[in-house]
Order: C-alpha cells, then sequence, then structure tokens
C-alpha cells in the first residue's frame, strides 16, 4: 500500500464510523444539512394531497383493532381505549411522495414505534415488518426502517385527529422513506423473518424506498 492508498484507506474508514455512530446502519437515518432537506426531484407543496387506491374505508372507534403478530415476545390485539392507553409521544417531519410532491413541517402524536416495540419484544429473527390496511393495502419495511426514531403510529396531525381521507383513526408515518410506505388505516403489523412484497413493491416500487437514493422503482 501507498502512503496516499493508506491515507485514503483511512479517511473512508473514518467516514464510516461517522455514519455508524450517526445511526446510519440502526436506523436507516442520517441527519442531513438544511440546505438538502429537499430530496432529488421533489418539489414542495403547502397543501396536503390525498393518494390511495380509492376506498377510504370509515371505521367507527368501537370497532377498530391494532393486531401485533409474528416474531414478537408478546402479541397483542388492542382495541382503541387499550392503544390509547400506551406512551404517547410526538413527532416532527416531511412528507416525500414517491409522485414527487414533498411537504415540510408535519406534526404528528400517537405511539411511537420505539414503544411499540418496547412492549412487543422482537424475537431475533424477526428482520422485516409487513402492514395490512382496512382498505386491503399491504406495504413492507425493514424492522430497522419501521424502528427509525421520529417513525409514529399517528392519531393526531397539528393538534387535530386525522381526518378519514389521510388514514384516520391511525396512521403510520415513517418519515425517511417514501410515503407509500405510511400506511393509512393501519390494522396490522406483522413481524416477519424476510421480506415480501407489499401492494406498490409487486407493482414496479422499490422494496425499500429511500427519497435520498431515489428508490422509486425496483431496478428490473
Ligand atoms: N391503507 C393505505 N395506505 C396508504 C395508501 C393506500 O392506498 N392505502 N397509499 C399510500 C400512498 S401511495 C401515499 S403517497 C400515501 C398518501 O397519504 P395521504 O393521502 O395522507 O397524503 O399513503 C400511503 N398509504
Ligand atoms: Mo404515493
Amino acid at each position: 500500500m501507498t502512503e496516499d492508498e493508506r491515507s485514503t484507506e483511512t479517511k473512508l474508514t473514518t467516514t464510516k464510523r461517522r455514519w455508524a455512530a450517526a445511526g446510519k446502519f440502526l436506523t436507516g437515518h442520517v441527519a442531513r444539512p438544511e440546505d438538502e432537506r429537499l430530496p432529488p426531484g421533489q418539489h414542495l407543496v403547502k397543501d396536503w394531497p390525498v393518494l390511495d387506491l380509492g376506498q377510504q374505508p370509515a371505521i367507527g372507534l368501537e370497532r377498530w383493532r391494532l393486531d401485533v403478530t409474528g416474531l414478537v415476545e408478546q402479541r397483542l390485539s388492542l382495541d382503541w381505549a387499550a392503544f390509547k392507553a400506551l406512551p404517547q409521544g410526538d413527532s416532527l417531519s416531511d412528507i416525500h411522495c414517491v409522485t414527487t410532491w414533498s411537504r415540510y413541517d408535519n406534526r404528528w402524536q400517537g405511539v411511537l414505534t420505539h414503544d411499540l416495540l418496547d412492549l412487543v419484544m422482537p424475537k431475533p429473527e424477526a428482520t422485516h415488518v409487513m402492514l395490512t390496511s382496512y382498505d386491503g393495502y399491504m406495504t413492507n419495511l425493514p424492522l430497522a426502517d419501521f424502528a427509525s426514531e421520529p417513525a409514529i403510529l399517528a392519531t393526531d396531525w397539528e393538534g387535530q385527529p386525522i381526518s378519514r381521507t389521510h388514514g384516520g383513526p391511525m396512521r403510520l408515518v415513517v418519515p425517511h422513506l417514501y410515503f407509500w410506505k405510511s400506511a393509512k388505516w393501519l390494522t396490522r403489523i406483522d413481524f416477519r423473518a424476510s421480506d415480501e412484497a407489499g401492494f406498490w413493491e409487486r407493482n414496479g416500487y422499490h422494496m425499500r424506498g429511500d427519497p435520498w437514493l431515489e428508490e422509486r422503482y425496483s431496478a428490473d
């Protein structure tokens, strides 16, 4: 190894270590400078578009359920009162939709995925989650992305219950991935040992969907 190669090697190692410290490989999330707030190919909107498969299920709170199934120590089937009795948190984040709009500064309240994970305790074999919603929609996520620090099972947006059109009474928000991963009308979280495609992922969208890497569509 020449002196130059050695110094390059050291620089790479240092960068990798810094990224690891920033939680890059733990949470899929890394802090970015303010001037890089808008991911490539996105434009900013002030309104909040509605996007879904066209069915907007009306779920009365009396029949609403959240089931946590699969590879966890503690499976759960929560009704609305039990869900609202979990520790409540909030999260401020930007939305990035694969159709190229982004919306800054959304304040969400609900149950942070971290707090749910503390409760259910995923088994060591669990690597992914499959989310299922009341409209039949499904989407898949690596467990590390589901567990990212700002990810939240949201019941409120800007201090008000989330409207039915935007996924109320409860939707997931995983802000560091494209918004199709943020299941509206969520009713089941299934912990799995492998990655299986959800609805859009079977229809050509990327398995992970990182807006900073422009992971919009699958390679083939
Ligand atoms: N249950 C369900 N969740 C869903 C969808 C859907 O069709 N059904 N569409 C996804 C897509 S493609 C996007 S862009 C966002 C849109 O959320 P919004 O309508 O609140 O903007 O919801 C995501 N979550
Ligand atoms: Mo979307």
